[in-house]
């Protein structure tokens, strides 16, 4: 099954060209480490991408949690994004009808389409939002990752929900890079991406919901392709440095569920 399928060998099942792109990149600079960038600040945002480039394959926004958001952002994002070789994922999570998640993701201040190659994307309002996605003016190769399960304590998604999402994703192969979960889903589909939050070594949540697991666990236990790690990155004195352990935990947990 997927687990024990290698990135690289994963690039040429991927049908979706992201997907494909990110397996590429993770087997090229042997990290399944994804930076969730929650900062507030441009320049600190453009300061993390550079410190932590080297280490990622994912660098995570929410753009609208920017306080002095200007367009002039994204031109360097992207270029320190092309320059350490890593993918820009908006963590949107769109839910709206398919028109209005058009104009979400291509029109106001932020441009999604124009830039981020990534978007997630929830299925509770169902087809329309990815056909919206799919039809959209913006970047030619896109990919949408589908919220299946959360790591919030107390969520209201349950077994139906998560399979329902499965069932909707597999209705777009081309369009979907992969799945946002906590446990290991679609074992058969090894061209899909497991996207994995709430992982952290320091704490085992926050005072808002939050439930984190060790790098370890995610990908020996939950299943995880690429890890999600925010605060445990951004809140170090030193980003670099904790961006570089956590690569190492992950990289030696997928290497150790290879010979599995
Ligand atoms: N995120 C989660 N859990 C989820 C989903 C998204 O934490 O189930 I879906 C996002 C929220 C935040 C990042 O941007 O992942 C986790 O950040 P911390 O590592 O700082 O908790």
């Amino acid at each position: 099954d997927r687990l024990t399928l290698s990135f690289l060998t994963r690039t040429n099942l991927a049908k979706n060209p992201v997907a494909a792109e990110l397996f590429q990149i993770m087997a090229t600079k042997q990290t399944n480490l994804c930076v969730a960038a929650d900062l507030t600040i441009s320049t600190d945002i453009l300061n993390l991408a550079e410190q932590v480039g080297p280490y990622i394959c994912v660098f995570k926004t929410h753009i609208d949690i920017i306080e002095d958001f200007h367009p002039n952002l994204l031109k360097p994002l992207q270029e320190i994004a092309e320059r350490h070789n890593f993918i820009l994922f908006e963590d949107r999570k769109f839910a709206d009808i398919g028109k209005t998640v058009e104009l979400q993701y291509s029109k106001g201040i932020y441009q999604v389409s124009s830039w981020a190659k990534l978007v997630t994307a929830h299925s509770i309002t169902g087809k329309g939002v990815l056909d919206a996605i799919k039809e959209s003016v913006g970047l030619e190769k896109r990919g949408v990752f589908l919220l299946a399960e959360t790591s919030a304590a107390g969520s209201l998604i349950n077994e139906n929900y998560t399979e329902a999402t499965l069932t909707l994703a597999e209705q777009y192969p081309e369009l979907i890079a992969g799945i946002v979960c906590q446990s290991p889903l679609f074992l058969q589909t090894p061209g899909l991406i497991q996207l994995t939050p709430g992982v952290q070594l320091e704490a085992k949540s926050d005072n808002l919901g939050q439930q984190y697991n060790s790098p370890e666990s995610v990908i020996l236990e939950k299943g995880a392709d690429v890890a999600v790690v925010g605060r445990g990155i951004t809140k170090s004195a030193k980003p670099e440095i904790a961006a570089e352990k956590y690569k190492n935990l992950l990289w030696a947990a997928y290497s150790k569920r290879l010979q599995k």
